[in-house]
């Protein structure tokens, strides 16, 4: 695909982060991984629905701060496009949360992994998350959980390409 993650496993090579996590933890996850079908179809279900409707607006978001482009009109001005387009699927994600503590199955599972790094895109507004109480309060469990520390720490080591 030109573009990393790739994995390489037993012969196996498989690209797209979303898949690559959905297969290590069918494989060798254990409880992060789904117990039946039924619960492999629900973390495929918000695999896609991540990719499909958080993904890109969300990305836009991050991008928009991270480039300094809210310092300009313009650059405000995506930033608003890309919110209108999250409180869709955001209000979907609240209502899916607002009843239960992490995405399927009661407990926390690679349906966590694959939504929390989609969504933490948007945290780069501010304003937009709190609007999601139940969202915002779950990204947060994902982002405190030792291992979720672990590796931000160990990313935060890494070299930035200019
Ligand atoms: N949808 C892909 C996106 C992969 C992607 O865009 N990776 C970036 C790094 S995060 C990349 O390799 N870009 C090409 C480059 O930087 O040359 C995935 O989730 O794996």
């Amino acid at each position: 695909m030109g573009a990393i993650p790739v994995l390489e496993d037993d012969g196996l090579v498989l690209a797209e982060s979303l898949a690559i996590n959905l297969y290590l933890a069918r494989r060798h996850g254990g409880d992060l991984g789904p117990r039946d079908e039924a619960e492999n179809a629900l973390m495929v279900q918000w695999a896609l629905f991540g990719a499909a409707s958080v993904e890109e607006p969300a990305l836009a978001i991050q991008n928009a701060y991270q480039y300094g482009r809210t310092e300009t009109e313009e650059g405000r001005a995506e930033v608003e496009r890309a919110k209108e387009r999250l409180h869709r699927p955001l209000k979907a994600l609240e209502a899916h949360l607002g009843v239960r503590q992490w995405m399927v199955g009661s407990r926390f599972t690679v349906a966590d992994i694959n939504l929390a790094e989609i969504v933490r895109y948007a945290q780069a507004d501010a304003g937009l998350l709190p609007l999601y109480p139940a969202v915002d309060g779950w990204l947060r469990m994902c982002q405190g959980r030792p291992a979720f520390q672990r590796m931000w720490d160990e990313r935060s080591r890494e070299p930035v390409r200019p």
